[in-house]
């Protein structure tokens, strides 16, 4: 079976310090969380930037300093958000894209997120796609509900989207699909064949989907963004924690973690 892909989503636009004590926010916490992910396993972090309030803000230049940060502690691959916070208008939630990262989530539908909707129209997903095109930057497709994983087809097959794909399923989100393991399989048997995927299970569908996910072939993500909890009702101290229970999940499970370069081959990234 191919490596596996560990991706920790470091901060998140919702989650908040009462809710996680140890939620890195700042452009250092955050490199230095990137870091200690690295560390503990993970080729690829999944980044929301905060404004000095803390608060979710996709300001090209505080990405900006999050990316050159990560970068000179190590070559984890760095992945920002164009999701942001449901209130972000499309033009904001771009702005990481116009920094060419290797990689950046691409969300391919609308979904209930929570009380809120999170609004990802045709308009919008064609004004992104078309831009990490131009770019080089390579889509992670963020599928909340099944019907995602078409329009991504569709626009592969207009080639706006580059193949193979790389997926995400989001799967606990409350008002969205759930993460139960029939979940899992539906999506990844939904995928065309040679895509490549990854779960993010929210709450406490994270490590069962992660377990489901390393048995399967699939790749996974964990972190504060998803999940705050250790277990049951225990605190995580850090994101890195979360990134070491998979790594050792993987290795009792026999299947190796990739390291960043390892990873970039897997998903046809420049080395
Ligand atoms: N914060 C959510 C509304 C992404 O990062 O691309 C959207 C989100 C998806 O987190
Ligand atoms: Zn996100």
């Amino acid at each position: 079976m191919e490596k596996l892909i560990i991706t920790a989503a470091l901060t998140g636009a919702e989650v908040t310090r009462e809710q996680q004590p140890n939620l890195p926010l700042t452009p250092d916490e955050i490199a230095e969380a990137a870091y200690e992910c690295y560390k503990a396993g993970a080729s690829i972090v999944h980044v929301h930037a905060r404004d000095e309030e803390g608060n979710p803000t996709q300001s090209y230049d505080v990405y900006k300093e999050i990316k050159e940060k990560i970068a000179e502690k190590c070559n984890v691959i760095f992945q920002p958000s164009t999701g942001g916070a449901v209130w972000h208008s499309a033009e904001e939630r771009m702005q990481p894209i116009e920094l060419s990262p290797e990689m950046a989530t691409l969300s391919t539908g609308t979904t209930n997120f929570g009380p809120d909707v999170f609004m990802n129209t045709e308009e919008y997903i064609l004004k992104f796609a078309n831009r990490m095109k131009e770019l080089g930057v390579k889509p992670e497709i963020e599928c909340f509900e099944r019907g995602m994983i078409n329009n991504a087809v569709k626009l592969a097959k207009k080639g706006i989207l580059n193949t193979p794909m790389h997926f995400d399923f989001v799967l606990g989100v409350p008002g969205a699909c759930p993460g139960e393991p029939r979940d899992l399989i539906y999506f990844a048997d939904s995928i065309p064949a040679g895509s490549t995927w990854t779960v993010a299970g929210i709450g406490r569908y994270e490590m069962p989907l992660a377990a489901q996910a390393i048995t399967m072939g699939g790749h996974v993500r964990v972190g504060f963004e998803d999940n705050v909890y250790i277990e049951k009702g225990v605190l995580a101290e850090s994101n890195a924690q979360l990134v070491e229970k998979v790594a050792r999940m993987a290795k009792e499970l026999g299947r190796q973690v990739a390291t960043p370069d390892e990873a970039r081959e897997i998903l046809g990234l420049k080395i």
